[in-house]
């Protein structure tokens, strides 16, 4: 089933990095960002929607938009592909994960080391004087959100300054937060196994990751049912999905692990 070179260098790794994009979350039942949207959002392109610029022309749309999301992944469970990067800690010396996802899944599933390159649905700040803002209800501010809010969601004021609350994710456009970043990078340079999980690495600099983890002579396994284009900077290419495949792998390489779920 897996290559004995990929269980020998996973059995021997000390420092794993776990590199996800949307496709991670997808069995969770979370719509990747370049699935067709469904419902209210069919019309919209998730790039269009995840600007500043679209939240500055239509804040209620846009902030309906990420509240839907927010309750979307609230009422969602981790996968079983979560749980096994998570488990990765019972195995190696340092997991780290590095997801370009903006939802809590690994945090849920038990990861303990992630860090957040495009931010997160759960920490929204004022798009003016930057204070973080703090939901008071597990939805929307309380208010019982209504599964696609039709009429948009204006966005809940700042009780700082009054100005608008932003969610707390970084836009196509918008700089990646130095300070994770930096993580990143001395992460990826000091790995020894990078996975690239669920992503279809067109979104840049977070895309670079996998080939920068190649050039520092990591081992590179990707796990994705399509291809991406990363694939000549891949030493290990499982095609499938995360859920099924990184329980099977580690089984594999940790005879020890419990089976994963049927
Ligand atoms: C920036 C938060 C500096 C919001 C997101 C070169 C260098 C630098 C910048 C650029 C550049 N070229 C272009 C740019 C601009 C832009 C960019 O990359 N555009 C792309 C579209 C070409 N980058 C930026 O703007 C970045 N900022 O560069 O700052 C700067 C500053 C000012 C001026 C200039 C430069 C900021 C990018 C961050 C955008 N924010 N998210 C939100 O979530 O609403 S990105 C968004 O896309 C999500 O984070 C998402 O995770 C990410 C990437 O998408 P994927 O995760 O890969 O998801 P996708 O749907 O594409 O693919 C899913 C995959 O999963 C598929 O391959 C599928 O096959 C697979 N899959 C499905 N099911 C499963 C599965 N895999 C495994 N198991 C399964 N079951
Ligand atoms: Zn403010």
């Amino acid at each position: 089933m897996f290559d004995s070179s990929l269980i020998i260098a996973l059995q021997q790794a000390r420092r794993v990095v776990v590199f996800t994009g949307a496709g991670a979350s997808a069995e969770s039942g979370i719509p990747t960002f370049r699935d067709a949207l469904t419902g209210l959002w069919e019309n919209f392109d998730p790039a269009q929607l995840a600007t500043p610029e679209a939240y500055f022309a239509n804040p209620d749309l846009v902030w309906a938009w990420y509240e839907w999301r927010r309750q979307l992944v609230t009422d969602c469970q981790p996968n079983a592909g979560h749980v096994a990067a998570a488990s990765l800690q019972d195995h190696v010396d340092q997991v780290a994960v590095v997801t370009q996802n903006v939802d809590d899944l690994h945090e849920r599933a038990g990861s303990s080391d992630v860090v957040h390159l495009h931010g997160s649905l759960h920490h929204p700040y004022c798009s003016s004087c930057s204070q973080p803002h703090n939901f008071s209800g597990a939805v929307a501010d309380g208010a019982p959100l209504v599964a696609e809010p039709k009429d948009g969601l204006p966005p809940p004021a700042c009780t700082y300054c009054d100005g608008m609350i932003r969610p707390g994710v970084v836009w196509f456009g918008e700089s990646l937060p130095q300070a994770e970043w930096q993580r990143a990078h001395r992460l990826v340079a000091d790995c020894d196994v990078l996975f690239s999980i669920g992503t279809s690495s067109v979104v840049y600099p977070a895309a670079d990751l996998p080939r920068r983890a190649h050039a520092s002579g990591a081992q590179v396994v990707q796990i994705n049912p399509s291809e991406t284009g990363l694939e000549d900077w891949v030493h290990h290419n499982l095609v499938g999905p995360a859920g099924r495949l990184l329980p099977q792998l580690l089984q594999a390489a940790f005879p020890d692990e419990p089976s994963p779920a049927a």
